[in-house]
């Protein structure tokens, strides 16, 4: 049970802020959304369908555990991206207080050590998701580059968490409407 209002700050202080070393780069987008909590979350919980929201990805399958904590998936990115695959385990999970992280474990990428959080909360009637990430600094590569890259698929991956939820919300507000 939560038994406070969160607001982003707190969820910055408590769940976003992790120390970087100097080979690391890293940052942290907010995205308000206009749907209720449970419908976000049931969509950023699920392991195992990263393709339920995320852009770029053809297929998900699991290579270790059932899907929770500790679990590993094996990601293929679509084609046209310079990466095929992506190998990430499953940290950690918090259903009371919507927290979930992944880390980038392997793959033929460049974004080693890739580690993810994200939160939600709701403010102001609305669902406000808090993603951060701390990455590796490839060698070869600036912090610059590093982060002008990640920040993109991060943001295109959050409009369209916005977009698919916000379309759940209103099929289902649609459907409430249709049953009178
Ligand atoms: C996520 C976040 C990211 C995923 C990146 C940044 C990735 O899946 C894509 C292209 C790459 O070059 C790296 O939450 C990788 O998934 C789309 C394959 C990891």
């Amino acid at each position: 049970m939560v038994f406070y209002q969160q607001t982003s700050q707190d969820m910055l202080r408590s769940y976003h802020t992790r120390a970087i070393s100097p080979h690391q780069c890293g940052s942290s987008h907010v995205q308000t959304i206009n749907a209720p909590l449970p419908f976000v979350w049931s969509l950023v919980r699920q392991f195992d369908k990263p393709q339920a929201y995320k852009r770029f990805i053809s297929s998900c399958t699991l290579r270790a555990g059932t899907g929770g904590v500790g679990s590993v998936r094996e990601v293929h990115v679509v084609s046209g991206l310079p990466a095929a695959t992506s190998t990430e385990r499953f940290d950690y999970l918090d259903d009371d207080y919507h927290v979930i992280r992944f880390t980038i474990i392997g793959g033929d990428h460049r974004l080693t050590n890739y580690q993810s959080t994200m939160t939600v909360h709701e403010s102001n009637g609305c669902t406000v998701v808090t993603e951060s990430y701390v990455v590796d600094i490839p060698p070869g590569s600036t912090k610059e580059d590093t982060v002008l890259f990640t920040d993109t698929i991060v943001r295109c991956n959050l409009r369209s968490l916005a977009r698919i939820s916000e379309k759940m919300a209103s099929a289902e507000s649609e459907s409430d409407s249709l049953s009178y």
